[in-house]
């Protein structure tokens, strides 16, 4: 967590009621590295644009197996005034790491992220029941057994569940094992996003206050990755 104050909120409030402007770089701002993991093609690269209200994320079909986009993209976006802390104001920047499983390479991620992860987003498909207990070993021996406490699971694809006429509850408790496991264990709860509808900006609001409760129950202190362990 990276926190600026320039000014206390009391003085800033003062400004603000003689009609001052208080200039972006006098608030508080959170900066949050958000990790997204998921199989390619889960709507993970879907669900980086709905967090950053954007459509930079390179999402796309899949040819004979092969990901059209399969390279480590990181984006940032701070959302100004986005929410209120100890009584003032505060910008939230989330920094977003969208790498395809294959490239989870501690190494990497450290690199990428020396402060270590604030929040783990696995993404599954609605419709791909799979076992993927192995993608929950790689995030253990990537951040260790408390990752869950940082995590939140987000279903795609939801748009197939209103299809088929099933509630996101009655889905999960027919749903696999691993997955009701998971829903059970990740600190951030389970969401549904249907990525086909809606701009980015709207559907991702839900997602981005889901991910700034879940980092502050967590005191917003981020998960330190492993680099010692090779997966
Ligand atoms: N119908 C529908 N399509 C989606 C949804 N989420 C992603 N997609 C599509 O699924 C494909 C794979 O998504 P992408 O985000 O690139 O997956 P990634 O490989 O995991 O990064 C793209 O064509 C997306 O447009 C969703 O919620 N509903
Ligand atoms: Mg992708």
């Amino acid at each position: 967590m990276q926190r600026h104050r320039k000014m206390d909120g009391f003085l800033e409030n003062v400004l603000s009621r003689l009609g001052f402007q208080t200039t972006d770089e006098q608030r508080d701002i959170l900066v949050l590295n958000v990790l997204l993991l998921g199989d390619k093609q889960s709507g993970r690269s879907s669900v980086g644009n709905a967090l950053i209200g954007g459509q930079e994320f390179q999402t796309g079909a899949c040819v004979s197996g092969v990901s059209v986009t399969t390279e480590l993209q990181v984006l940032s976006r701070k959302f100004p005034a986005y929410f209120r802390r100890q009584g003032a104001e505060s910008d939230l920047m989330l920094r977003v790491i969208d790498t395809p499983p294959a490239k989870l390479r501690p190494q990497s991620l450290q690199d990428l992220c020396p402060d270590g992860v604030h929040v783990l987003v696995v993404v599954v498909r609605v419709d791909q029941l799979t076992d993927n207990s192995q993608l929950l070993r790689h995030i253990e021996n990537l951040c260790g057994p408390d990752w869950h406490h940082h995590a939140m699971l987000v279903f795609t694809h939801a748009d197939h569940l209103e299809k088929a006429g099933l509630q996101p509850s009655v889905y999960l408790s027919q749903s696999s094992d691993w997955l009701r496991y998971l829903a059970k264990e990740v600190g951030g709860g389970v969401s549904f996003l249907d990525n086909s509808f809606d701009w980015p900006s709207i559907r991702g609001r839900p997602l981005r206050d889901q991910l700034l409760r879940l980092s502050a129950k967590n005191h917003h202190k981020a998960l330190r990755l492993r680099s010692d362990q090779s997966l």
